[in-house]
């Protein structure tokens, strides 16, 4: 019989390509809905497997521990993801306290609700590159060692998680893995964030229906990678015969700057003619610079990327070439 998963998050861009990805390979997926007052808006991103009969959806909430409970009484996954969190990391300045309690205490909640309804499953948690702040090895690199000093609350809360997962592993011998993501990227990538928002301004401004492209912080770099190739580790770090933690990274970084000169170059428009920057984008703290080693996931796992920076950002600005031409 086929495994059974479970995915929090499973309408966040992760979640439906991992939801896609487990469906393909036979597994039984359940995922919990946050409830939002516009229907149609839940499952846009899950719309190609939204009538398979192994795909289960059911409102639930990470700061609803009942909610966990139920479902997870229900459904008795081998295998849970644990994607759902507010996930903006300038927004998390605005809504900390919300954040704490989603990214950080709904974790607990979630790790809770498995040791009283299925205490074997394994778990995969969804830790983040953000949690290492502007901490930076000697060779330029973050890793699995480097120290966490987080400079967001959304960083904090991550911090939290993870090391709530970690004690839990230890104190209660469950089978609880992180993986530290680096940034990953896709046409389902909310467009507030840099990349797609990038890609789909561009792509608006070259067929005439915007004008400019305003951001904020031009310096920072990022390791960004495609979320198929993410999900896909998410899987390989759960079928590890041990339960660990793992840094996921394409061990390459761009800044901002080069972001916007590439993709603008992709569609032969004149970046300084329509790019601004303006203050109300930069974040109070701001972390400076990401680029990790993966070479655990390498060796330990045998994972690599199959997308480059250059091939994810030309299929995010021909999602979005198409979507305004054929609108
Ligand atoms: P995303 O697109 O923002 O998806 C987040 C998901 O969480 C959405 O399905 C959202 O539902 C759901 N959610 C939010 N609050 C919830 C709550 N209280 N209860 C239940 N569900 C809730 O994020 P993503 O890019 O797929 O990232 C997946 C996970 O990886 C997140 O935990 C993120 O922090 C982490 N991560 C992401 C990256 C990255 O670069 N993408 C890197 C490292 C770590 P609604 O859409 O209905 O609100
Ligand atoms: O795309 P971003 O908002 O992603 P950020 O802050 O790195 O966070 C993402 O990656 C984390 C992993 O490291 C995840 F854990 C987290 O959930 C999320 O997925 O910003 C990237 C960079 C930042 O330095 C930001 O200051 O782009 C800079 N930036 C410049 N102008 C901008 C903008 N970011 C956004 N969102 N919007 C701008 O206009």
């Amino acid at each position: 019989m086929g495994k059974t998963a479970f995915i929090t998050g499973i309408n966040g861009q992760d979640g439906s390509y991992l939801a896609e990805f487990l469906i393909e390979k036979g597994y039984t997926v359940w995922g919990i809905l946050k409830r939002n007052s516009v229907a149609e808006n839940q499952t846009y991103r899950i719309d190609s497997i939204r009538n398979n009969p192994n795909l289960h959806l059911s409102y639930g909430d990470l700061i609803d521990l009942a909610s966990l409970v139920h479902v997870l009484q229900k459904c008795q996954p081998d295998e849970i993801y644990n994607l759902a969190a507010q996930s903006h990391v300038r927004i998390s300045f605005d809504q900390p306290i919300y954040t704490a309690q989603v990214t950080g205490i709904g974790t607990l909640n979630l790790l809770e609700a498995v040791r009283l309804a299925c205490p074997k499953a394994r778990i995969y948690q969804a830790s983040s590159s953000e949690m290492f702040g502007n901490n930076i090895d000697a060779d330029g690199y973050q890793r699995e060692t480097t120290a966490l000093s987080p400079v967001s609350p959304y960083g904090c809360a991550k911090v939290f998680s993870h090391n709530i997962c970690c004690n839990y592993r230890n104190s209660y011998n469950m089978f609880i893995s992180n993986g530290i993501l680096f940034n990953h990227e896709s046409p389902r990538r909310g467009s507030n964030f840099v990349t797609n928002k990038v890609a789909k301004e561009a792509a608006k401004i070259k067929l005439g229906l915007s004008q400019k492209l305003v951001l904020g912080n031009m310096e920072a770099t990022r390791d960004w990678g495609h979320a198929k190739d993410y999900v896909r580790a998410m899987w390989m770090i759960l079928q590890h015969d041990t339960p660990d933690d793992f840094v996921c990274a394409t061990g390459i970084s761009h800044s901002v700057q080069y972001l916007v000169d590439y993709v603008f170059g992709l569609l032969d428009l004149d970046v300084n003619q329509y790019v601004e920057t303006d203050p109300r984008y930069l974040r109070p703290e701001e972390l400076r610079d990401l680029k990790g080693d993966c070479t655990k996931m390498k060796t330990a796992l045998g994972w690599k990327p199959e997308y480059t920076f250059e091939s994810m950002m030309k299929e995010m600005v021909d999602y979005w070439m198409d979507f305004y031409t054929k609108k």
